[in-house]
């Protein structure tokens, strides 16, 4: 039995937390609003409770994990692809790739030489934390800087799912239209960096990359912005330079928890010894 979430701990079971049951019976309206909104809470704690389990178990090395959020075909798989054949020599990468059916990104990502792994999520649009404790069994955690987790390619449900990363990346292309933060706000307000992607193309198109910016910092007035295209290569020293210094900080954190510049609390605050008076 898997301690967490109850399942066997083989990595290949499949099995669907969030089914909904049919009830076969009529209730009130009211009733059954109220039971979906506690069964998405409960949901959603489950994931949280999860997610925790995930980020304890990855900040015990000093891996850097991230989760690249998009609308489908924005070009998560090719940014990966790019920058793991750019990078694998100086930075060590695992990845995990999610989509409902095909092992397409994987065996992309194989190519490249860096340990990858699919999880198709059948009907499921988003990972989930339990997919992502399961997925990385079978990495060396331990020789990893970076864990890229590639999302399903969907600007909705991916950003209520904590998978215990310590960044959202979304990717949005040019070819979208510059004002999906605004329809997709939570999306943007859930990442911590905004890549702007196929900026190539941005000759043949009408789209205003200003207006596309000042739209993601109204909803998320702290995201940072880089515009690139993994195609020319434009713009990608950026988003590696960005890599880097998060792996160096990572690096530093786990540093300093391994040399304490101060004395542990329980030697500074040990007691004294009592002077008795008679
Ligand atoms: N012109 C141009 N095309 C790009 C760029 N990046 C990706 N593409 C193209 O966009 C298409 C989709 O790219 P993918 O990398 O598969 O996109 P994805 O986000 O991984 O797609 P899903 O996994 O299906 O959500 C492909 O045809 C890529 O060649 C870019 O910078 N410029
Ligand atoms: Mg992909
Ligand atoms: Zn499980
Ligand atoms: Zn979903």
């Amino acid at each position: 039995m898997c301690i967490d979430c109850g399942c066997g701990t083989d990595p290949n079971h499949s099995h669907h937390h969030n089914h909904e049951h049919e009830h076969g019976h009529d209730h009130e309206h009211d009733e059954k609003n109220s039971r979906t909104i506690r069964i998405e809470e409960d949901l959603l704690a489950k994931n949280n409770r999860l997610a925790n389990n995930n980020r304890t178990r990855f900040s015990a090395g000093q891996l850097l994990v991230l989760n690249l959020v998009s609308s489908p075909g924005s070009g998560k798989t090719s940014i990966l692809e790019r920058t793991l054949t750019d990078l694998k020599k100086q930075i060590d990468f695992a990845v995990l790739e999610g989509d409902q059916q095909t092992t397409n990104d994987a065996d992309r990502i194989a190519a490249t030489g860096v340990a990858v792994k699919q999880i198709n999520t059948g009907a499921g649009c988003h990972l989930d934390a339990h997919m992502i404790g399961h997925g990385v069994e079978g990495f060396d955690l331990a020789a990893t800087d970076i864990l890229m987790i590639e999302n399903v390619g969907n600007l909705v449900c991916p950003a209520s799912f904590d998978l215990g990363e310590d960044h959202k990346v979304v990717v949005l292309s040019v070819t979208e239209g510059e004002d999906k933060p605004l329809k997709y706000p939570q999306m943007f307000q859930a990442a911590d960096l905004m890549l702007i992607n196929k900026i190539d193309l941005l000759p043949y198109l009408r789209f205003d990359l200003e207006q596309c910016k000042t739209f993601a910092r109204q909803v998320n007035p702290e995201i940072e912005i880089m515009e690139l295209s993994c195609h020319s290569g434009e713009g990608m020293t950026a988003w590696y330079d960005w890599l880097a210094a998060g792996v160096a900080r990572k690096a530093a954190r786990s540093a300093i928890k391994t040399f304490p510049r101060h004395p542990p609390l329980a030697t500074r605050h040990a007691p004294r010894e009592r002077t008795t008076k008679e």
